[in-house]
Protein backbone atom coordinates (compact mmCIF):
# COMPACT_ATOMS: atom_id res chain seq x y z
CA UNK A 1 0.00 0.00 0.00
CA UNK A 2 1.40 4.00 -1.05
CA UNK A 3 1.32 6.14 1.44
CA UNK A 4 -2.11 7.69 2.26
CA UNK A 5 -1.39 11.58 3.52
CA UNK A 6 -4.16 14.89 4.03
CA UNK A 7 -2.79 17.79 5.41
CA UNK A 8 -6.34 18.18 7.57
CA UNK A 9 -5.18 15.42 9.33
CA UNK A 10 -3.48 16.15 12.68
CA UNK A 11 -0.43 14.35 12.53
CA UNK A 12 0.32 15.54 9.10
CA UNK A 13 3.37 17.45 9.71
CA UNK A 14 4.83 14.63 11.99
CA UNK A 15 4.29 11.77 8.87
CA UNK A 16 5.26 14.83 5.73
CA UNK A 17 8.62 15.31 7.68
CA UNK A 18 8.97 11.91 8.12
CA UNK A 19 8.42 11.13 3.89
CA UNK A 20 10.81 13.77 3.65
CA UNK A 21 13.66 12.11 5.53
CA UNK A 22 13.43 8.59 4.30
CA UNK A 23 15.80 6.90 3.21
CA UNK A 24 15.27 5.00 0.35
CA UNK A 25 18.61 3.77 -1.62
CA UNK A 26 20.37 1.07 0.58
CA UNK A 27 23.59 1.18 -1.63
CA UNK A 28 26.30 -1.25 -0.03
CA UNK A 29 29.57 0.09 1.37
CA UNK A 30 31.69 -0.52 -1.48
CA UNK A 31 34.53 2.40 -0.51
CA UNK A 32 36.97 0.11 0.83
CA UNK A 33 37.08 -2.22 -2.08
CA UNK A 34 36.62 0.40 -4.44
CA UNK A 35 39.69 2.77 -3.01
CA UNK A 36 41.87 -0.88 -3.59
CA UNK A 37 40.52 -0.79 -7.09
CA UNK A 38 41.62 2.76 -8.21
CA UNK A 39 45.17 2.11 -6.33
CA UNK A 40 45.32 -0.79 -8.62
CA UNK A 41 44.31 1.11 -11.57
CA UNK A 42 46.88 4.02 -10.79
CA UNK A 43 50.28 1.12 -9.81
CA UNK A 44 49.16 -1.05 -12.90
CA UNK A 45 47.01 0.82 -15.37
CA UNK A 46 46.04 -1.57 -18.31
CA UNK A 47 46.98 -4.93 -16.85
CA UNK A 48 44.56 -4.00 -13.81
CA UNK A 49 41.87 -2.74 -15.93
CA UNK A 50 42.01 -5.73 -17.82
CA UNK A 51 42.11 -7.95 -14.93
CA UNK A 52 39.49 -7.09 -13.61
CA UNK A 53 37.34 -6.62 -16.09
CA UNK A 54 37.94 -10.43 -16.89
CA UNK A 55 36.71 -10.57 -13.10
CA UNK A 56 33.75 -8.98 -12.96
CA UNK A 57 32.66 -8.46 -16.83
CA UNK A 58 34.08 -11.80 -18.02
CA UNK A 59 35.66 -10.33 -20.77
CA UNK A 60 38.91 -10.55 -22.19
CA UNK A 61 40.56 -8.31 -23.34
CA UNK A 62 43.84 -6.94 -24.68
CA UNK A 63 45.36 -3.03 -24.77
CA UNK A 64 44.31 -3.31 -28.25
CA UNK A 65 40.54 -4.19 -28.03
CA UNK A 66 40.11 -1.97 -24.41
CA UNK A 67 38.22 0.30 -27.37
CA UNK A 68 35.54 -0.90 -29.79
CA UNK A 69 37.87 -0.27 -33.25
CA UNK A 70 35.23 1.49 -35.78
CA UNK A 71 34.76 -1.50 -37.96
CA UNK A 72 33.07 -3.10 -34.90
CA UNK A 73 31.40 0.33 -34.42
CA UNK A 74 29.89 -0.07 -37.75
CA UNK A 75 28.80 -3.33 -37.74
CA UNK A 76 26.75 -3.13 -34.64
CA UNK A 77 25.72 -0.11 -35.57
CA UNK A 78 23.89 -1.57 -38.94
CA UNK A 79 21.67 -3.32 -36.45
CA UNK A 80 19.45 -0.81 -34.85
CA UNK A 81 16.13 -0.69 -36.88
CA UNK A 82 15.23 2.21 -38.69
CA UNK A 83 12.51 3.40 -36.57
CA UNK A 84 14.63 3.21 -34.06
CA UNK A 85 17.46 5.37 -35.65
CA UNK A 86 14.90 7.74 -37.14
CA UNK A 87 13.71 8.31 -33.40
CA UNK A 88 17.05 8.53 -31.76
CA UNK A 89 18.17 11.43 -34.58
CA UNK A 90 15.08 13.39 -34.05
CA UNK A 91 15.92 13.33 -30.04
CA UNK A 92 19.42 14.29 -30.93
CA UNK A 93 18.71 17.28 -33.22
CA UNK A 94 16.64 18.50 -30.27
CA UNK A 95 18.55 18.20 -27.35
CA UNK A 96 20.94 19.78 -29.44
CA UNK A 97 19.00 22.54 -30.10
CA UNK A 98 17.79 22.67 -26.14
CA UNK A 99 21.41 23.13 -25.14
CA UNK A 100 22.65 25.07 -27.50
CA UNK A 101 20.82 28.39 -26.36
CA UNK A 102 22.21 27.08 -23.19
CA UNK A 103 25.50 28.98 -23.92
CA UNK A 104 26.82 31.80 -22.83
CA UNK A 105 28.43 34.87 -24.35
CA UNK A 106 32.01 33.30 -24.77
CA UNK A 107 33.47 36.54 -22.86
CA UNK A 108 31.68 39.67 -21.29
CA UNK A 109 33.65 42.43 -20.66
CA UNK A 110 32.75 46.25 -19.22
CA UNK A 111 35.18 49.07 -17.97
CA UNK A 112 34.93 51.22 -15.29
CA UNK A 113 35.10 55.20 -15.23
CA UNK A 114 38.64 54.66 -14.38
CA UNK A 115 39.55 52.54 -17.34
CA UNK A 116 39.97 49.73 -15.23
CA UNK A 117 38.58 46.92 -17.13
CA UNK A 118 36.65 43.83 -16.11
CA UNK A 119 35.04 40.30 -16.61
CA UNK A 120 35.28 36.85 -17.50
CA UNK A 121 35.94 34.39 -20.19
CA UNK A 122 33.84 30.54 -20.77
CA UNK A 123 35.97 28.20 -21.83
CA UNK A 124 35.38 24.16 -22.41
CA UNK A 125 36.77 21.56 -20.59
CA UNK A 126 39.05 19.85 -22.87
CA UNK A 127 38.33 15.90 -22.23
CA UNK A 128 35.03 14.46 -20.58
CA UNK A 129 34.40 10.74 -20.05
CA UNK A 130 30.99 9.32 -19.91
CA UNK A 131 30.11 6.33 -17.66
CA UNK A 132 27.24 4.52 -19.76
CA UNK A 133 26.03 1.43 -17.26
CA UNK A 134 26.12 -1.78 -19.00
CA UNK A 135 22.58 -4.30 -19.05
CA UNK A 136 19.11 -2.82 -17.67
CA UNK A 137 20.02 0.23 -17.24
CA UNK A 138 22.37 0.73 -20.33
CA UNK A 139 20.36 3.86 -21.77
CA UNK A 140 20.79 5.15 -24.95
CA UNK A 141 19.11 8.51 -24.29
CA UNK A 142 21.19 9.30 -21.34
CA UNK A 143 24.15 8.71 -23.89
CA UNK A 144 22.46 11.42 -25.78
CA UNK A 145 21.57 13.36 -22.42
CA UNK A 146 25.57 13.20 -21.41
CA UNK A 147 27.15 13.73 -24.52
CA UNK A 148 25.27 16.51 -26.27
CA UNK A 149 25.95 19.27 -23.72
CA UNK A 150 29.27 18.08 -23.99
CA UNK A 151 29.86 18.73 -27.56
CA UNK A 152 27.54 22.26 -27.61
CA UNK A 153 30.35 23.35 -24.58
CA UNK A 154 32.69 22.28 -27.67
CA UNK A 155 34.59 19.35 -25.45
CA UNK A 156 37.40 18.19 -27.87
CA UNK A 157 37.73 14.64 -26.36
CA UNK A 158 34.53 12.92 -25.62
CA UNK A 159 35.08 9.47 -24.44
CA UNK A 160 32.26 6.38 -23.30
CA UNK A 161 33.47 3.67 -20.80
CA UNK A 162 30.80 0.85 -21.10
CA UNK A 163 30.76 -1.94 -19.42
CA UNK A 164 29.68 -5.52 -22.20
CA UNK A 165 29.31 -8.01 -19.53
CA UNK A 166 30.40 -11.28 -21.33
CA UNK A 167 30.48 -9.21 -24.23
CA UNK A 168 27.06 -8.07 -24.84
CA UNK A 169 26.99 -4.58 -26.82
CA UNK A 170 23.24 -2.55 -27.38
CA UNK A 171 24.01 -1.11 -30.88
CA UNK A 172 21.90 1.68 -29.82
CA UNK A 173 24.11 2.96 -27.41
CA UNK A 174 27.17 2.53 -29.79
CA UNK A 175 24.71 4.26 -32.14
CA UNK A 176 24.19 7.74 -29.65
CA UNK A 177 27.45 7.76 -29.19
CA UNK A 178 28.11 8.42 -32.69
CA UNK A 179 25.12 10.91 -33.22
CA UNK A 180 26.88 12.78 -30.68
CA UNK A 181 30.17 12.52 -31.40
CA UNK A 182 31.65 10.56 -28.91
CA UNK A 183 35.72 9.97 -30.40
CA UNK A 184 36.25 6.33 -28.30
CA UNK A 185 33.73 3.85 -26.67
CA UNK A 186 35.44 1.54 -24.46
CA UNK A 187 34.18 -1.51 -23.16
CA UNK A 188 35.25 -1.35 -19.33
CA UNK A 189 32.92 -0.57 -16.59
CA UNK A 190 32.65 -0.01 -13.16
CA UNK A 191 35.28 1.85 -10.54
CA UNK A 192 38.12 0.67 -12.66
CA UNK A 193 36.25 2.21 -15.61
CA UNK A 194 36.06 5.54 -13.39
CA UNK A 195 39.85 5.40 -12.23
CA UNK A 196 40.99 4.83 -15.70
CA UNK A 197 38.94 7.85 -17.35
CA UNK A 198 40.48 9.60 -14.12
CA UNK A 199 44.18 8.68 -14.05
CA UNK A 200 44.81 7.57 -17.55
CA UNK A 201 46.38 4.25 -18.57
CA UNK A 202 49.18 3.59 -21.22
CA UNK A 203 45.95 3.31 -23.81
CA UNK A 204 43.39 5.51 -22.24
CA UNK A 205 44.27 9.11 -22.29
CA UNK A 206 42.92 10.72 -18.79
CA UNK A 207 39.47 13.48 -19.36
CA UNK A 208 38.93 16.05 -16.86
CA UNK A 209 35.78 15.68 -16.25
CA UNK A 210 33.42 12.62 -15.54
CA UNK A 211 29.75 12.49 -15.72
CA UNK A 212 26.93 9.73 -16.09
CA UNK A 213 25.34 7.35 -13.73
CA UNK A 214 26.26 4.00 -12.80
CA UNK A 215 25.82 1.52 -9.51
CA UNK A 216 27.18 1.69 -6.32
CA UNK A 217 30.65 1.25 -7.23
CA UNK A 218 30.59 3.72 -10.01
CA UNK A 219 29.26 6.10 -7.43
CA UNK A 220 32.14 5.98 -4.78
CA UNK A 221 35.17 5.94 -7.39
CA UNK A 222 32.92 9.58 -8.81
CA UNK A 223 33.31 10.61 -4.91
CA UNK A 224 36.61 9.22 -4.95
CA UNK A 225 38.31 10.83 -7.99
CA UNK A 226 36.62 14.54 -7.52
CA UNK A 227 39.05 16.82 -7.63
CA UNK A 228 41.57 15.25 -9.72
CA UNK A 229 38.85 15.08 -12.27
CA UNK A 230 35.22 17.20 -11.88
CA UNK A 231 32.03 15.34 -11.68
CA UNK A 232 28.48 15.77 -12.31
CA UNK A 233 26.39 14.65 -9.56
CA UNK A 234 26.08 11.54 -7.79
CA UNK A 235 22.30 10.51 -8.62
CA UNK A 236 20.11 8.39 -7.06
CA UNK A 237 16.87 6.96 -8.03
CA UNK A 238 14.44 8.31 -10.20
CA UNK A 239 11.59 10.63 -8.13
CA UNK A 240 8.09 11.90 -10.06
CA UNK A 241 5.76 14.36 -8.18
CA UNK A 242 2.62 15.33 -9.97
CA UNK A 243 -0.13 17.88 -8.56
CA UNK A 244 -3.56 17.14 -10.25
CA UNK A 245 -6.58 19.04 -10.21
CA UNK A 246 -10.23 17.41 -10.87
CA UNK A 247 -9.26 18.19 -14.47
CA UNK A 248 -6.93 16.02 -15.13
CA UNK A 249 -7.01 12.38 -16.38
CA UNK A 250 -6.63 9.93 -13.65
CA UNK A 251 -5.50 6.98 -16.05
CA UNK A 252 -2.56 9.56 -17.34
CA UNK A 253 -1.29 11.14 -13.80
CA UNK A 254 -1.54 7.04 -12.83
CA UNK A 255 0.68 5.64 -16.00
CA UNK A 256 2.84 9.13 -15.40
CA UNK A 257 3.51 7.98 -11.74
CA UNK A 258 4.16 4.01 -12.73
CA UNK A 259 6.60 5.87 -15.61
CA UNK A 260 8.85 6.90 -13.02
CA UNK A 261 8.20 4.03 -10.21
CA UNK A 262 9.09 1.34 -13.17
CA UNK A 263 12.84 2.73 -13.30
CA UNK A 264 13.57 1.33 -9.58
CA UNK A 265 12.47 -0.42 -7.02
CA UNK A 266 13.62 2.58 -4.76
CA UNK A 267 12.17 5.13 -7.56
CA UNK A 268 9.29 7.16 -5.42
CA UNK A 269 5.93 8.44 -7.30
CA UNK A 270 3.72 10.91 -5.06
CA UNK A 271 1.06 12.50 -6.22
CA UNK A 272 -0.40 15.67 -4.59
CA UNK A 273 -4.12 16.83 -5.46
CA UNK A 274 -7.01 18.96 -3.40
CA UNK A 275 -9.47 16.44 -4.57
CA UNK A 276 -9.98 13.11 -2.46
CA UNK A 277 -11.97 11.82 -4.97
CA UNK A 278 -9.64 12.66 -8.08
CA UNK A 279 -7.09 10.74 -5.91
CA UNK A 280 -9.10 7.75 -5.41
CA UNK A 281 -9.58 7.44 -9.37
CA UNK A 282 -5.79 8.08 -9.72
CA UNK A 283 -4.96 4.93 -7.11
CA UNK A 284 -7.22 2.84 -8.80
CA UNK A 285 -6.38 3.67 -12.32
CA UNK A 286 -2.56 2.56 -10.87
CA UNK A 287 -3.66 -0.72 -10.04
CA UNK A 288 -5.10 -1.84 -12.97
CA UNK A 289 -2.03 -0.25 -15.15
CA UNK A 290 0.55 -2.07 -12.94
CA UNK A 291 -1.35 -5.39 -13.61
CA UNK A 292 0.17 -5.00 -17.46
CA UNK A 293 3.69 -3.83 -17.00
CA UNK A 294 6.23 -5.94 -17.97
CA UNK A 295 8.15 -4.27 -14.90
CA UNK A 296 5.65 -4.47 -12.71
CA UNK A 297 7.75 -6.02 -9.63
CA UNK A 298 9.82 -3.36 -9.70
CA UNK A 299 7.23 -0.55 -10.59
CA UNK A 300 4.75 -2.27 -8.08
CA UNK A 301 7.53 -2.19 -5.16
CA UNK A 302 8.46 1.25 -5.52
CA UNK A 303 4.43 2.44 -5.46
CA UNK A 304 3.82 0.33 -2.38
CA UNK A 305 7.12 1.31 -0.10
CA UNK A 306 7.39 4.60 -1.32
CA UNK A 307 4.26 5.75 -3.30
CA UNK A 308 2.58 8.77 -1.62
CA UNK A 309 -0.85 10.39 -2.11
CA UNK A 310 -1.54 13.55 -0.18
CA UNK A 311 -4.90 15.18 -0.07
CA UNK A 312 -4.21 19.07 -0.15
CA UNK A 313 -6.47 22.08 0.78
CA UNK A 314 -5.92 23.51 -2.36
CA UNK A 315 -3.22 23.74 -5.09
CA UNK A 316 -1.28 26.44 -3.58
CA UNK A 317 -0.40 24.51 -0.25
CA UNK A 318 0.15 21.55 -2.93
CA UNK A 319 2.75 23.40 -4.85
CA UNK A 320 4.17 24.73 -1.64
CA UNK A 321 4.63 21.07 -0.29
CA UNK A 322 6.10 20.27 -3.30
CA UNK A 323 8.62 22.80 -3.31
CA UNK A 324 9.64 20.99 0.40
CA UNK A 325 10.44 17.99 -1.44
CA UNK A 326 11.94 19.68 -4.60
CA UNK A 327 11.32 16.88 -6.56
CA UNK A 328 13.44 15.40 -9.33
CA UNK A 329 10.64 15.78 -12.11
CA UNK A 330 7.23 18.00 -11.42
CA UNK A 331 4.00 17.76 -13.80
CA UNK A 332 1.46 20.14 -13.30
CA UNK A 333 -1.87 18.38 -14.10
CA UNK A 334 -3.70 21.06 -13.86
CA UNK A 335 -6.30 23.55 -15.35
CA UNK A 336 -3.85 26.45 -15.50
CA UNK A 337 -0.01 25.08 -14.77
CA UNK A 338 1.29 28.78 -15.49
CA UNK A 339 -0.35 30.15 -12.25
CA UNK A 340 0.99 27.25 -10.31
CA UNK A 341 4.32 27.07 -11.85
CA UNK A 342 5.01 30.65 -10.72
CA UNK A 343 4.52 29.26 -7.14
CA UNK A 344 6.97 26.65 -7.63
CA UNK A 345 10.36 27.37 -6.74
CA UNK A 346 12.42 23.88 -6.03
CA UNK A 347 12.04 21.31 -9.06
CA UNK A 348 14.98 19.38 -11.68
CA UNK A 349 12.29 20.14 -13.92
CA UNK A 350 8.64 21.20 -14.52
CA UNK A 351 5.88 19.36 -17.15
CA UNK A 352 3.87 21.82 -17.31
CA UNK A 353 -0.06 20.72 -18.25
CA UNK A 354 -1.83 17.57 -19.65
CA UNK A 355 -0.28 17.28 -22.75
CA UNK A 356 3.04 17.01 -21.14
CA UNK A 357 4.12 13.35 -19.87
CA UNK A 358 7.56 13.58 -17.94
CA UNK A 359 8.59 10.64 -20.64
CA UNK A 360 8.79 13.64 -23.11
CA UNK A 361 11.36 15.07 -21.30
CA UNK A 362 13.36 11.79 -20.79
CA UNK A 363 13.61 11.15 -24.40
CA UNK A 364 13.05 13.92 -26.82
CA UNK A 365 11.50 17.60 -25.42
CA UNK A 366 14.91 18.37 -25.22
CA UNK A 367 15.34 19.88 -21.99
CA UNK A 368 18.48 17.29 -20.23
CA UNK A 369 16.87 14.31 -18.20
CA UNK A 370 20.05 14.11 -16.00
CA UNK A 371 18.57 16.13 -12.74
CA UNK A 372 18.93 16.40 -9.16
CA UNK A 373 17.39 13.86 -6.76
CA UNK A 374 17.37 12.85 -2.96
CA UNK A 375 16.10 16.58 -2.79
CA UNK A 376 19.44 17.96 -4.59
CA UNK A 377 16.90 20.39 -6.48
CA UNK A 378 17.34 22.13 -3.44
CA UNK A 379 20.58 23.77 -4.49
CA UNK A 380 21.60 21.97 -7.67
CA UNK A 381 20.53 21.95 -11.70
CA UNK A 382 20.47 19.10 -14.12
CA UNK A 383 22.98 18.58 -16.83
CA UNK A 384 23.90 21.60 -18.93
CA UNK A 385 26.21 22.65 -21.38
CA UNK A 386 27.70 24.90 -18.50
CA UNK A 387 28.34 21.86 -16.44
CA UNK A 388 31.27 21.52 -19.48
CA UNK A 389 32.02 25.22 -19.22
CA UNK A 390 34.72 26.84 -17.09
CA UNK A 391 34.78 30.69 -16.19
CA UNK A 392 37.72 32.56 -16.09
CA UNK A 393 37.66 36.23 -14.57
CA UNK A 394 39.41 38.85 -16.17
CA UNK A 395 40.74 42.50 -14.60
CA UNK A 396 43.07 44.96 -16.32
CA UNK A 397 43.91 48.21 -14.12
CA UNK A 398 45.01 51.55 -15.70
CA UNK A 399 47.55 53.95 -13.73
CA UNK A 400 44.30 55.74 -12.69
CA UNK A 401 42.57 52.83 -11.30
CA UNK A 402 45.39 51.27 -9.50
CA UNK A 403 45.91 54.99 -7.82
CA UNK A 404 42.19 54.73 -6.84
CA UNK A 405 41.65 50.91 -5.12
CA UNK A 406 45.55 50.26 -5.16
CA UNK A 407 45.65 52.04 -1.29
CA UNK A 408 42.86 49.85 0.22
CA UNK A 409 44.45 46.60 -1.11
CA UNK A 410 47.66 47.74 0.78
CA UNK A 411 45.87 48.46 3.87
CA UNK A 412 43.97 44.78 3.76
CA UNK A 413 47.46 43.46 2.71
CA UNK A 414 49.00 44.72 5.56
CA UNK A 415 45.98 43.50 7.78
CA UNK A 416 46.60 40.22 6.96
CA UNK A 417 50.55 40.26 7.64
CA UNK A 418 50.83 39.38 3.74
CA UNK A 419 53.84 41.79 3.35
CA UNK A 420 54.40 41.06 -0.40
CA UNK A 421 51.16 41.56 -1.35
CA UNK A 422 51.03 45.29 -0.16
CA UNK A 423 54.38 45.57 -1.61
CA UNK A 424 53.52 44.31 -5.02
CA UNK A 425 50.80 47.28 -5.03
CA UNK A 426 52.78 49.41 -3.41
CA UNK A 427 56.17 48.75 -5.75
CA UNK A 428 53.62 50.26 -8.76
CA UNK A 429 51.99 53.23 -7.19
CA UNK A 430 55.82 54.84 -5.51
CA UNK A 431 56.61 54.35 -9.50
CA UNK A 432 53.39 56.67 -10.26
CA UNK A 433 53.80 58.84 -7.82
CA UNK A 434 57.70 59.38 -8.79
CA UNK A 435 56.64 59.63 -12.53
CA UNK A 436 54.16 62.39 -11.31
CA UNK A 437 56.81 64.36 -9.36
CA UNK A 438 59.17 64.65 -12.38
CA UNK A 439 56.58 66.25 -14.66
N1 LIG B 1 13.87 9.34 -15.96
C1 LIG B 1 15.27 8.96 -15.88
C2 LIG B 1 15.98 9.00 -17.19
C3 LIG B 1 15.52 8.01 -18.20
N2 LIG B 1 14.26 7.63 -18.43
C4 LIG B 1 16.26 7.34 -19.13
C5 LIG B 1 14.22 6.79 -19.43
N3 LIG B 1 15.44 6.60 -19.86
C6 LIG B 1 15.96 9.89 -14.89
O1 LIG B 1 15.66 11.20 -15.06
ZN1 LIG C 1 12.62 7.87 -17.03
Amino acid sequence: MPHFLATADADFETRFTALLGMKREDSPDVDAAVAAIIADVRTRGDAAVIELTEKFDRLSLTPETLAFSPAEMEAEIAKVPAAERAALELAAERIRTYHARQMPLAEERWSEPNGAELGWRWTPVSAAGLYVPGGLASYPSSVLMNAIPAKVAGVERLVIACPTPGGAVNPLVLLAARLAGVDTVYRIGGAQAIAALAYGTATITPVDKITGPGNAFVAAAKRRVFGKVGIDMIAGPSEILVIADGTANPDWVAIDLLSQAEHDQSAQALLLTPDAGFAKEVVAALEKRLATLERREIAGASWRDFGTVIVTRDLSEAAALSNRVAPEHLELCVADPEALSAEITHAGAIFLGQWTPEAIGDYVGGPNHVLPTARSARFSSGLSAMDFLKRTTLARMTPEALRAIGPSAEILATSESLQAHGLSVRARLDALNCAEALK
